[in-house]
């Protein structure tokens, strides 16, 4: 009897398995039924048409930079830091937006000494205060974070390995993703009506910060030691599903770095596993991070009937380099629905031309694989930004 069950079981699974494969959205089937077949339409027409899907049903609006302008004023004049391995430089930019209202942004950014002689790659990312990353006390305590206490000094310092950064030759531009919109939905709600002034309901924190991320990079293109054909935009979890929707709407950005983003990141919805963060949990946990429509696919991940997925969106980076880093043990943000959303979004790769395989199963825990184009690696561990991410990311920035 036990027998006969299991082997039902095993038939369940089997079936749920097909099904999620089969009913995985076509990422080449445009909404009126056009089948993509050229490069042409694939960016004339495929591309822009998933991107307003996803800024409608999805992410939200990103605000207009039209309507707003910005200055800078210095902070901290450049500053010999690390052990003389490196610069620092800390500026306060003020955003204005239409009505003339300001908002201060604390930006803070090192480069290795040899980006006086040649601009070296970099990448740009949000923390969660720049205090929170280093214990060196001449650093600004941050203005709008919720770690703003001088205890938090390098509470995060392990997640940004600024001197091992630094070594390999890479500068980093960053600022608090709460400066730009803080991470709460009620102050979202006020913040994005009062500064940004736009229908919370039609945006997203995630979109706010991807505003951000744009900004911080037109500050390093204003910088000579940073080179505009080595900027990486990089993000973890929350912030993962940030850098992502940054890199397709900011095309400055060369590459994407994408760390355990899980749910309305780079995971597939149609992967769905109970151990993983589902739709309706993080909408109602998180409800600031997608606009209102998003709401309406509570439980269509369960029953696999949400009629798009993350490839699609993680393609419209193509043919621009896009690398994952999952941990074993995060199954919260479900690695193996991350790595088979990567090998679909690769088919795009292909389709334009590029030479990328992956190898069609999952690597290894420690392995670390990439194709010039895409990168994964899967790290021993749990939900984190260590310093092996880093040294993925490094390596893979200055590599290719
Ligand atoms: C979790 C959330 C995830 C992830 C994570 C983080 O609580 O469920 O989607 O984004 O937070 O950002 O650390």
């Amino acid at each position: 009897m036990k027998t006969k069950s299991l082997f039902c079981l095993f038939l369940l699974v089997l079936a749920v398995k097909t099904k999620a494969q089969s009913t995985l959205p076509d990422v080449f089937k445009s909404q009126p039924g056009l089948v993509v077949d050229s490069k042409k339409t694939w960016f004339a027409q495929r591309r822009p048409e998933i991107i307003d899907l996803f800024t409608q049903e999805v992410y939200g609006k990103i605000p207009d930079t039209k309507l707003f302008s910005w200055t800078y004023e210095s902070l901290e004049k450049e500053t010999a830091v690390l052990d003389g391995q490196a610069y620092r430089q800390q500026v306060r930019m003020i955003l204005k937006n239409a009505q003339g209202k300001k908002m201060p942004v604390d930006i803070m950014c090192y480069y290795p000494v040899s980006a006086k002689n040649k601009a070296v790659p970099f990448f740009v990312f949000l923390n969660y205060g720049n205090h929170t990353l280093s214990s060196d006390s001449t650093i600004q305590l941050s203005i709008s974070s919720n770690y703003e206490i001088e205890l938090e000094r390098n509470a995060y310092g392990r997640r940004f390995p600024i001197a091992d950064i630094i070594k390999g030759g890479c500068g980093v531009i960053t600022a608090c993703y709460d400066d730009f919109v803080h991470d709460s939905n009620s102050k979202f709600r006020s913040i994005i009506q009062d500064f940004y002034q736009m229908d919370p309901d039609l945006s997203s924190a995630i979109s706010i910060w991807t505003w951000g991320h744009s900004r911080l990079l037109d500050f390093a293109l204003t910088q000579k030691k940073f080179d505009p054909k080595k900027a990486g935009v990089l993000g973890h979890s929350r912030l993962g599903k940030t850098a992502l929707w940054t890199a397709v709407n900011d095309e400055r950005f060369q590459y994407a770095f994408v760390n355990e983003s899980g749910n309305n990141g780079v995971k597939l919805h149609h992967h769905f596993t109970t151990k993983a963060e589902n739709i309706r949990q993080m909408n109602a946990v998180f409800p600031h991070w997608s606009c209102k429509n998003f709401k309406k696919y509570d439980g269509q991940d369960s029953l696999r009937t949400i009629p798009f997925d993350q490839h699609w969106i993680m393609a419209c980076i193509a043919p621009r380099k896009l690398c994952l880093g999952d941990a074993s043990e995060d199954l919260w943000a479900d690695p193996e629905g991350s790595y088979l959303a990567l090998l679909e979004a690769e088919k795009v790769y292909r389709f334009l031309g590029k030479k990328s395989q992956l190898p069609t199963q999952m690597p290894k825990v420690s392995e670390a694989w990439s194709t010039g184009y895409l990168g994964y690696h899967l790290r021993a561990g749990q939900h984190d930004l260590a310093p092996e991410d880093w040294l993925n990311y490094v390596h893979y920035l200055k590599s290719y």
